[in-house]
């Protein structure tokens, strides 16, 4: 990559500290709305939003800013068909032969199972490629470096922002997930990270009444 030239920071604020404290508490109140949704309805969303939300994704900090992502928006009812097939056999191996009876019982109060309608009911499945490594045009291999970390990030900007635009959903990740390179004609240097299942929850969609930890608990202030 050829050096950058270096400018003054774009675009920042700097908020009074009174509207900083109420931006993180309303940005809380929004956030904390967000919920895993396994009811979805059919209802189609607009590709600006699933790009805009993408877009936010791929501003994440990553490795080296070599972005090692790729996302396969799918909608295109037969693909989403394949996925179903592909993640349901994956999934019917998972909870009834790999999985340990000990992350079997962790996931009983989420009430899962290995049917997936919502692979097909959902209007858009955002596959989320990581890709350890680059090759140019001329064959040559460009590391990649915190991958995991770097996708990770940029997951869950993808998460906000698509809920911030008022959609539902649920991070999908069938359990081995090799069968998404064929199904989307993915080179060999992508790996599925995981399926972020998109759209409106279904009229009468549940979920569990379950609960986050208190701060007190999840942080550490020295
Ligand atoms: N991949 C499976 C199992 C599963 C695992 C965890 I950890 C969850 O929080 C939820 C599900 C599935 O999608 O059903």
């Amino acid at each position: 990559m050829p050096k950058p030239e270096f400018i003054p920071l774009p675009g920042y604020r700097q908020f009074p500290p009174e509207e900083m404290k109420r931006r993180a508490a309303d940005f809380y109140e929004e956030i904390k709305k967000r919920r895993t949704v396994r009811d979805f309805s059919d209802q189609p969303v607009p590709v600006e939003v699933i790009q805009d939300a993408i877009k936010a994704a791929g501003t994440a900090p990553n490795g080296a800013n070599l972005q090692p992502w790729h996302f396969v928006v799918v909608s295109d009812p037969a693909v989403k068909r394949k996925i179903r097939i592909e993640a349901e056999k994956a999934e019917k191996e998972f909870y009834n032969e790999k999985a340990p009876e000990e992350w079997l019982n962790a996931l009983e109060p989420l009430g899962t199972d290995e049917n997936k309608p919502y692979l097909e009911t959902a209007p858009c499945l955002i596959v989320i490629f990581s890709k350890n490594y680059e090759e140019t045009e001329t064959g040559e291999k460009i590391q990649h470096y915190y991958v995991k970390e770097s996708v990770g990030i940029a997951t869950g900007i993808l998460i906000t922002a698509l809920h911030h635009s008022g959609l539902a959903t649920l991070t999908h990740t069938p359990n081995p997930m090799k069968f998404l390179n064929k199904v989307l004609d993915r080179p060999s240097n992508e790996r599925a990270y995981l399926i972020l299942v998109t759209g409106h929850p279904a009229e009468n969609a549940k979920v569990p009444d379950i609960t986050k930890k208190p701060l007190e608990e999840i942080a550490t202030f020295v």
